[in-house]
């Protein structure tokens, strides 16, 4: 089922750039910083602890994030793990990918939220560029006899990227309200929505309302990351303000559980490893995915941090189909469902749905 699951195109539409960081990666660039006479910034008790990929509470989470951030740090770092991830997901067959980061300013690196997205812009780019199919297209149009040369598959053929820009939750609405008016400026680059993000045991709703709202009125689309914790007053507030898609909702009580399921179809990001490992679900087959599937609500399966997790959106998929017992055609349903959910546009749906149809006779 494994084998299938990497088969699959896939749509990933929950997933955090610097929690999706190789291990490997993380490793090298510290030899890096070493070998240039830099102090490490963390201990290698920490090191151990953000590349093992193991169970670890939420609270541990926010840890490492915080750890893996003082870690990458230039505009070279962020750029070159946001090329190696568009990279991952495109070797896992994910035909489309929303990656969301959260811009950050760090004047003493001299980044500001603004050079901080040209670097994840750039590192898409320079990712998209390095595509297998795409380096030998271009080798082959650089070749002496460039007009015998077979037509170039375009990078987005294989995978399609688009960025949405987080908010974190220890921002206030100043912080928030600057991410969401670059989210809008930077919409012709590929920035199609904005998350609210971070530990949820921080900030409160009425600190990021009316940067949403500003959002929303911008035309981008808006994700929240809502009942990853018991919080029912928030997570209210949260299905309140009617967001376009909604990740995690572990922790939703049987009110809330039930507006969801009856009078709003907003579809959910689910993402199994992270909340069993994060110990938020007790175990695959317990986890909410089962009850909103089986409801007929709109779900689709994400990795959230695939390189704190250690997993893939084809193990999510292979996962899911053991857990819940689901077959190949269910998988791929789920997959081609998840088209309707993006923020891309009619036209990029258009596409995907065209390219999904035309895959599943080769599937199934
Ligand atoms: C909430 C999460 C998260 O933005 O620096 N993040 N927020 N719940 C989760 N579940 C485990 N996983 C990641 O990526 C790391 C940031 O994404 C958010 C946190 O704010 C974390 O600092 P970026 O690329």
């Amino acid at each position: 089922m494994f084998l299938a699951c990497r088969r699959l195109p896939k749509v990933e539409l929950h997933a955090h750039l610097n929690g999706s960081v190789r291990p490997q990666t993380i490793r090298k660039i510290l030899e890096e910083r070493s070998r240039a006479g830099e102090a490490l910034p963390v201990t290698e008790q920490q090191l151990q602890d953000i590349t093992a990929c193991g169970d670890r509470s939420l609270a541990d989470c926010f840890r490492l994030f915080d750890l893996i951030h003082v870690i990458t740090t230039t505009h070279s770092a962020i750029a070159r793990i946001a090329a190696e991830v568009v990279r991952d997901f495109a070797e896992d067959r994910v035909v489309y990918l929303e990656l969301r980061t959260t811009p950050k300013a760090r004047p003493e690196y001299d980044m500001t939220k603004q050079s901080y997205i040209e670097a994840v812009l750039e590192g898409i780019e320079l990712g998209l560029r390095q595509l297998p199919a795409a380096a030998d297209a271009t080798a082959a149009a650089n070749a002496a006899n460039a007009d015998e040369a077979p037509p170039a598959p375009a990078p987005a053929d294989i995978i399609a990227v688009k960025l949405l820009l987080s908010i974190d939750r220890r921002e206030d609405s100043a912080a928030a309200l600057e991410t969401v008016q670059l989210a809008a400026r930077y919409k012709a680059r590929g920035v199609v929505g904005v998350d609210l993000s971070g530990n949820p045991y921080v900030g409160s709703w009425g600190q990021w309302r009316e940067a949403l709202a500003a959002a929303r009125a911008a035309g981008l689309g808006v994700t929240l990351h809502a009942g990853e914790v018991y919080s029912p007053a928030e997570t209210a507030r949260m299905l309140e303000f009617r967001p376009d898609r909604l990740g995690h909702c572990c922790y939703l009580d049987d009110s809330l559980a039930a507006e969801l399921r009856a009078s709003v179809a907003i579809p959910l990001e689910l993402c199994l490893t992270s909340n069993v490992l994060t110990q938020s679900v007790t175990s695959y087959p317990e986890h909410h995915f089962a009850e909103m599937y089986a409801a007929g609500h709109p779900v689709v399966l994400c990795t959230d941090d695939s390189g704190v997790f250690g997993t893939t959106l084809s193990k999510e998929y292979a996962i899911a189909a053991a857990a819940f017992k689901l077959p190949l055609g269910a998988l791929w349903e789920l997959a081609r469902r998840s088209v309707e959910f993006v923020f891309g546009g009619e036209e990029e749906k258009r596409r995907l749905r065209g390219l999904m149809d035309r895959e599943r006779p080769l599937m199934l």
